[in-house]
């Protein structure tokens, strides 16, 4: 994270609690600190793609996320405040700093993944959240994460009350997956927080050689 430094006091805030909003099956938010810790890695039939962010290579067919003014969310590399998941850069070890994530940047609160061609599992891991608002706490959100179909339909939702350790250095323990499985088509994703400062990874997609058994 690259705003603030400070370490909020009220620490282990996140995930007071959660709500899905949606018919549509929506994994998440769960504990991420490797690729394998996805659950769409498990299922057979699929074809999976990830960003780790980790290489100069975006994925083909993923419009990445922009802001509307001159500012523009960003990867960043390795720095004492980057937050990628943990085992980017070799190392399990609680940390995530010596990796590259996608951040805000002070840019925007909302972080939109769209595909070209609609994916039938979609999902990115959330990471940080560190400045918010003036009189808010630093390092803890509420956040929001919202799937689509084709067409640009809302599929459904997961809220989370408060998500964040209120640190800001790397640690990988607050991190968590949310994802979405619609066999009819998921065309974009998005994360909302109350924050501008905040870093997700691992952008994943997947599509299913047979829809019906994605259910
Ligand atoms: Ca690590
Ligand atoms: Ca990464
Ligand atoms: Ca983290």
């Amino acid at each position: 994270m690259m705003l603030p430094r400070a370490r909020c006091v009220a620490l282990c805030l996140f995930m007071a609690s959660v709500a899905v909003h949606a018919a549509t099956p929506f994994p998440g938010p769960s504990p991420y600190r490797s690729a394998a810790d996805s659950p769409f890695q498990s299922v057979a039939g699929l074809l999976l793609s990830i960003d780790t962010f980790e290489t100069g290579s975006r994925l083909p067919g993923v419009t990445y996320p922009t802001a509307p003014g001159p500012t523009q969310p960003t990867i960043l590399g390795s720095d004492t405040r980057t937050d990628s998941v943990d085992a980017d850069d070799g190392l399990s070890d609680g940390l995530g700093r010596n990796g590259r994530s996608f951040f805000s940047n002070g840019a925007t609160n909302i972080l939109r993944f769209s595909f070209a061609v609609p994916v039938t599992h979609a999902g990115l891991v959330l990471t940080d959240v560190g400045q918010r608002p003036p009189g808010q706490p630093t390092g803890v959100s509420p956040v929001l994460f919202e799937a689509f179909g084709p067409g640009g339909a809302l599929l459904g939702s997961i809220s989370l009350a408060s998500f964040g350790d209120g640190a800001v250095d790397g640690a990988t323990a607050e991190d968590r997956f949310f994802g979405v499985i619609h066999a009819g088509g998921v065309s974009a994703i998005q994360i909302s927080l109350d924050s501008t400062d905040f870093e997700v990874d691992h952008c994943r997609s997947a599509w299913s050689r047979s829809p019906a058994s994605s259910r």
